[in-house]
């Protein structure tokens, strides 16, 4: 079991993740990507699934030909906890690569 991310410790993690934009309804956070075509977008999501396949940590996702737009929220704590940000650190540090 995971707990939801409150008070300081949220703030500052969400900190760290300028990118990622807070919803309210799951509490999450979300990021829209683009990429060139749906072949680099694709190839993203591949990428992305291998990660949440290890970390048993899994994606709410859409994907529109070179858009793909994800929800990291933690069903288990009812919210954004710990697992999301993991998760948005390690997609964005796919991206860095690249
Ligand atoms: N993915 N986003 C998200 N939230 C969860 O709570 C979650 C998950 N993937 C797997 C998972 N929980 C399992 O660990 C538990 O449901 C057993």
């Amino acid at each position: 079991m995971v707990d939801k991310l409150d008070g300081e410790a949220r703030a500052l993690a969400l900190a760290g993740l300028p990118d990622w934009t807070t919803i309210g309804e799951p509490d999450g956070i979300r990021r829209r990507f683009a990429f060139t075509d749906f072949n680099e977008a694709f190839g993203f999501m591949t990428r992305v699934a291998l990660l949440a396949d290890k970390a048993d940590h899994h994606p709410e996702w859409s994907n529109v030909y070179n858009r793909v737009d994800i929800t990291l929220t933690t069903h288990d704590a009812g919210g954004l906890s710990q697992r999301d940000i993991a998760m948005a650190t390690a997609i964005d540090a796919l991206l860095a690569a690249r």
